[in-house]
């Protein structure tokens, strides 16, 4: 007795419960997919890892540069220039040459950051010297001789450094100092200096 009435709830219930399941199966799946959505794409619409890494600005390759600054690696342990202006929102091409007979670096970076690259450098070997930076976004190594290019877009006004950390070179003062002022193209804070810029 107890069975018969029982019987029909359990189907109603087994019917409830079949719907149940597939419209929880369907709410997992539209959570599974929402949880995948924000990790298949890139955050922010930046996909370039450096635009994330770097406080002071981004590699721009393929940008029109709006100006031109030539910097010597000399074995006296310093840049000629030792120190530069750039513009905040404006893009630089750096074209730096090793005029010593020693290998040097050049890396763009904040002070911090060049002092915490300083010291990374224990770590790496002197056969590892040259092939260091390789893959890295903000600078390179330079053989005696050797010039390289570095486009980059400057995004906020400070002051920051470039560095050669061949071991002892920038604690003999291997550094300039570059100084980002502000009032240019300013981008870093947002679209409003830009819509206003967008006239000329
Ligand atoms: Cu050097």
């Amino acid at each position: 007795m107890t069975f018969t009435t029982q019987s029909p709830h359990s189907l109603h219930s087994l019917h409830i419960g079949g719907a149940a399941t597939a419209f929880l199966a369907a709410t997992f799946l539209t959570l599974a997919f929402a949880f995948s959505g924000p990790a298949m794409a890139s955050p922010g619409g930046h996909d370039d890892k450096a635009a994330e890494k770097f406080s002071f600005g981004y590699p721009s390759p393929a940008a029109k540069a709006d100006q031109e600054v030539r910097i010597a690696a000399l074995d006296t342990m310093r840049f000629d220039p030792p120190a530069i202006k750039v513009k905040a929102g404006s893009t630089v091409k750096f074209i730096v040459t090793n005029k010593g007979e020693v290998v040097h670096a050049w890396s763009l970076g904040t002070i911090k950051e060049q002092e915490e690259h300083e010291e990374g450098m224990e770590d790496v070997p002197m056969s590892k010297m040259m092939t260091h930076m390789n893959g890295e976004a903000n600078g390179f190594v330079l053989k005696p001789g050797e010039t390289k290019t570095l486009v980059w877009t400057f995004t906020k006004d400070g002051e920051i450094q470039y560095a050669c950390h061949i071991p002892g070179h920038y604690a003999s003062g291997m550094y300039g100092s570059i100084t980002i002022e502000s009032g240019g193209q300013k981008m870093s804070h947002g679209h409003k200096e830009m819509h206003q810029n967008g006239s000329h």
